[in-house]
C-alpha cells in the first residue's frame, strides 16, 4: 500500500514546456540582445537535457559553436536563466498554464485518503510555487510535505538524487511511494531511486521509452472521460 505520491511538475502537473518555459527562454534571449529563438521542434530536442541552465549550455555547445566564450560562462548563463525565470513566473501569474486533466482530482482524492504528497522536480523552486499558487491557490503549498526542486541536489534527472532527497526528507522507503512522471528522464530518475513510477505522457514525450514504468496513461483522469492506458515496457 502506497503512503505517498511524489509528483514531477513540468509536463506532469501541467504542460509547462511549449507555452511556458520555451517562451520564457526566448524572451530572456531577446532581453539579452541574442538572436536565438527556440522553436517548438528544436525545443523538443533540447528537452532531453534537464535543467534550464544545463539546457542553455548544451544549446551553445551544440548549436552555437561560433558564439564567443564568456569570461565567466557559468555566471553569464545563470544571469540569462534568472531572466528566464522572471518571464516564466510572469506567464504563470497571467494564468497562461493550466493544470493537466485529472491533476486536481487526484490531489483532492489523495488528500482525502490521507496520502502524503511531495514534489520531485528539476525545475527552479520558485517555478513550482508559482505554478501551484496560480492553479490551486496559495493554500496548496501546504499540501506538499516536501518540495524537492532544482539545484537542491548536485545531479538532476535522470539521476535519482531528487527522489532520494524527497524520500529522506519524508523518512519513507522507495516502495512506500508512487512517482508520477511524464518523461523518460523522469522515469529513469524515479527508478534510479527505486520508486515505482506511473507515466502520463504528452506531445513532447510520447515517443520516449518508459521502460519499467507501471503504466503509461494519457492523463490522470477526470470523471466520465476515458483514460488511454498502455503498459510500461517492463524492466530492462
Ligand atoms: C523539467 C525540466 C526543467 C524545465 C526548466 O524536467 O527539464 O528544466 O524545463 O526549468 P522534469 P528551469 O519535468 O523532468 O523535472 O529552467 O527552472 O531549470
Ligand atoms: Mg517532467
Amino acid at each position: 500500500m502506497f503512503k505517498a505520491i511524489l509528483f514531477d511538475v513540468d509536463g506532469t502537473l501541467a504542460e509547462t514546456e511549449r507555452d511556458g518555459h520555451r517562451v520564457a527562454f526566448n524572451r530572456a534571449f531577446a532581453d539579452a540582445g541574442l538572436d536565438w529563438n527556440w522553436g517548438e521542434a528544436l525545443y523538443g530536442e533540447l528537452l532531453t537535457v534537464t535543467g534550464g541552465k544545463e539546457r542553455i549550455r548544451f544549446f551553445i555547445d551544440e548549436h552555437q559553436p561560433e558564439y564567443p566564450a564568456q569570461s565567466d560562462e557559468a555566471a553569464w548563463i545563470a544571469g540569462l536563466h534568472k531572466a528566464k525565470t522572471k518571464h516564466y513566473l510572469e506567464l504563470l501569474a497571467q494564468g497562461a498554464i493550466p493544470l493537466r486533466p485529472g491533476v486536481r482530482r487526484l490531489l483532492d482524492e489523495a488528500r482525502a485518503q490521507g496520502l502524503r504528497l511531495a514534489i520531485s522536480t528539476t525545475t527552479t523552486p520558485e517555478n513550482v510555487t508559482g505554478l501551484l499558487e496560480a492553479t490551486l491557490g496559495k493554500e496548496s503549498l501546504d499540501w506538499f510535505e516536501v518540495i524537492a526542486a532544482g539545484d537542491i541536489v548536485p545531479k538532476k534527472k535522470p539521476a535519482g538524487d531528487i527522489y532520494v532527497y524527497a524520500l529522506e526528507a519524508m523518512n519513507l522507503r522507495p516502495e512506500e511511494c508512487l512517482a508520477v512522471e511524464d518523461s523518460a528522464n523522469g522515469v529513469l530518475s524515479a527508478r534510479d531511486a527505486g520508486v515505482p513510477v506511473l507515466v502520463t505522457d504528452n506531445a513532447y514525450t510520447q515517443a520516449d521509452e518508459f521502460n519499467g514504468a507501471l503504466a503509461v496513461l494519457s492523463d490522470l483522469g477526470e470523471p466520465g472521460q476515458p483514460v488511454a492506458v498502455r503498459t510500461g515496457s517492463g524492466p530492462k
